[in-house]
């Protein structure tokens, strides 16, 4: 039989796959979150995700340092708070772990980008990412606290504020209190399309953010939904996003690539604890090659349509890339 064309002419060596790769990840895709807490020398491993771990200000000025000389230009940061409360009080102090980790990494490197998480289920006792009134969320009381969150970051020095909350008219209200208060240059990174999803259990370790009663179904969106993700980022374009997210990663490929189709702004995915712990428990039990398995799911999120991965394998990934180990 006569073989009409030969893709494998194109596959034969290492150059000519090189010459036709469609799809090349480098550092500078990479955003790395980072979790900061009170104290000095403090490094707490997280133990569901191996090689994470909670950090304190001097040691994660360090830690963002190591991964920016590997290329990577941004950090998000997460608080864990000296005390939590019903209201999440502690989120907007000035003295908060994440507002002194803003202007310590900015005096230390200050073209480091440095992106703050905006929400609360850090800060409250009750773990939910807004105000609990009458055993429910309280979306608009809620609006107010996470505008004055964003204006903290922003006054320490934020490049980009990233509310995760979910609730409903966030990024607007956020947008106008920054521009209000003459931080009309500091952009939103906002978690436009986030899941409901089962694959945040090891952050919620990490941050002791796991809701004490109910869920997050309330707020964050259905697994079942497509349609509804063009609708919700529709509205923070609206509202005045810079950058749309979709969040997790590799199980909502198809939302990536659906809002890269459908959106102009730059889109972010977020390759979270769950999908990161997976990699890592399966390589040490040594059913997965690590490495191999790592840059696989970070390729395939940048297949999909997006601009910048937040992932925590950001400074391995940046090293392998970048060293080749
Ligand atoms: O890596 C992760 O799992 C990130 C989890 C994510 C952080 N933005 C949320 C997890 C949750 O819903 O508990 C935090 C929501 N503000």
């Amino acid at each position: 039989m006569e073989v009409l064309y030969r893709p494998r002419r194109l596959r034969r060596t290492a150059a000519l796959r090189r010459l036709v790769r469609e799809t090349v990840l480098t550092p500078a895709d990479f955003i790395y979150p980072l979790f900061v807490v009170p104290g000095k020398g403090v490094r707490q491993e997280v133990a569901a995700m191996p090689g994470v771990a909670r950090l304190s200000v001097d040691l994660l000025v360090e830690e963002a340092r190591a991964a920016w000389d590997l290329g990577v230009p941004a950090v998000l940061l997460f608080g864990l708070p000296e005390r939590k409360d019903d209201t999440g009080s502690e989120a907007a102090s000035p003295r908060g772990p994440v507002q002194q980790a803003v202007r310590a990494l900015k005096k230390a490197q200050p073209d480091l980008l440095v992106i703050t998480d905006v929400c609360l289920c850090g800060y409250t006792s009750h773990g939910h990412c807004g105000l609990v009134r009458q055993g429910e969320i309280d979306n608009d009381a809620t609006l107010e606290v996470l505008a004055e969150v964003a204006l903290s970051h922003a006054q320490a020095g934020a490049d980009l504020v990233a509310p995760s909350d979910m609730m409903d008219g966030r990024v607007g209200a956020i947008r106008e209190a920054l521009d209000e208060r003459g931080f009309e240059m500091v952009g939103i990174l906002s978690y436009a399309v986030k899941y409901a999803s089962a694959f945040y259990g090891p952050f919620r370790e990490a941050a002791e953010s796991a809701p004490r009663f109910g869920d997050r179904r309330g707020y964050q969106m259905d697994p079942a939904n497509a349609k509804e993700a063009l609708r919700e980022a529709t509205l923070d374009v609206e509202e005045g996003a810079d950058i749309l997210m979709v969040k997790p990663a590799l199980p909502y490929l198809d939302i990536i690539a659906s809002l890269a189709g459908e959106f102009d702004l730059p889109l972010a995915a977020y390759q979270v604890s769950g999908e990161y712990a997976m990699i890592k428990a399966a390589a040490l039990k040594g059913w997965l090659d690590e490495t191999a398995a790592m840059l696989e799911s970070l390729t395939a999120i940048k297949r999909a349509g997006a601009d910048m991965i937040l992932t925590y394998f950001a400074k391995d990934a940046a090293r392998l890339l970048v060293r080749g180990k």
